[in-house]
């Protein structure tokens, strides 16, 4: 039996399922909600935390979508989880990304996304304010990183680029001013260029994800 790859629309589990598609991974797609209380004990089997994405393989469960991009990686035979020369430069950019630039998007977008979808209360103004001076600090770094270069690394997308761009997708509610960081701006729409990145769901059966439910501070 193939592979199954658990995905939703969500930043990591679309994350996930971007790489797969990218790579065109011989796995099997199946959305899911593991929260749904007719789930949480399936994925909670698989996946102490109960999150996805999840990548089963025969009884082997795989969790964190990082993970996940290195395992489809050496499935497929590809370089774009870097194995050779390339590696240490990607797992800094991906090291580096998760405490600042990627954390900064996720304060933020959580606040302005997620918790009004899912009904968590409002949006907390001084969570935004943190997460855009968060935003403010990493983004100097990266735009100086990327002005002059098209992706992270010297050769090429990577994962690094992936993992790095996890919640801009959901810029049209989190408002990160982009525009103010034009490398950062410019590297972003070059991943927009990439089909299985702007869209990963296409010809997918996936629900959207609930509407926001209230005005965003
Ligand atoms: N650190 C984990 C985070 C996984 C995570 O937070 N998953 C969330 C979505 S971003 C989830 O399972 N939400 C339930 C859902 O999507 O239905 C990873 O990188 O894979």
């Amino acid at each position: 039996m193939q592979p199954i790859l658990y995905y939703s629309r969500n930043p990591n589990p679309r994350l996930a399922l971007a790489v797969a598609r990218h790579l065109s991974a011989p796995v099997t797609l199946e959305w899911a909600a593991p929260f749904h209380p007719r789930q949480a004990d399936y994925f909670k089997s698989l996946n102490p935390t109960q999150r996805i994405p999840i990548l089963l393989e025969g009884d082997r469960s795989l969790w964190e979508a990082d993970a996940i991009a290195c395992r489809l990686s050496q499935m497929t035979g590809s370089d774009f989880w870097r194995m050779g020369a390339g590696m240490p430069d990607m797992i800094r950019w991906i090291s580096w990304g998760k405490e600042t630039f990627v954390r900064a998007c996720d304060i933020v977008s959580f606040e302005r996304g997620t918790r009004l979808r899912y009904r968590m209360g409002p949006t907390d103004p001084a969570k935004v304010a943190d997460g855009l001076a968060r935003f403010a600090e990493a983004s100097a770094v990266l735009n100086a990183h990327l002005t002059g270069r098209d992706w992270l690394l010297d050769d090429g997308p990577s994962y690094a680029d992936f993992r790095m761009a996890t919640f801009l997708p959901f810029n049209d509610t989190a408002a990160l001013p982009l525009q103010d960081h034009p490398a950062i701006a410019a590297w972003n729409a070059r991943l927009e260029g990439l089909p299985l990145w702007s869209d990963p769901f296409e010809g997918l059966d996936a629900p959207q994800l609930p509407p926001i439910a209230a005005t965003v501070a």
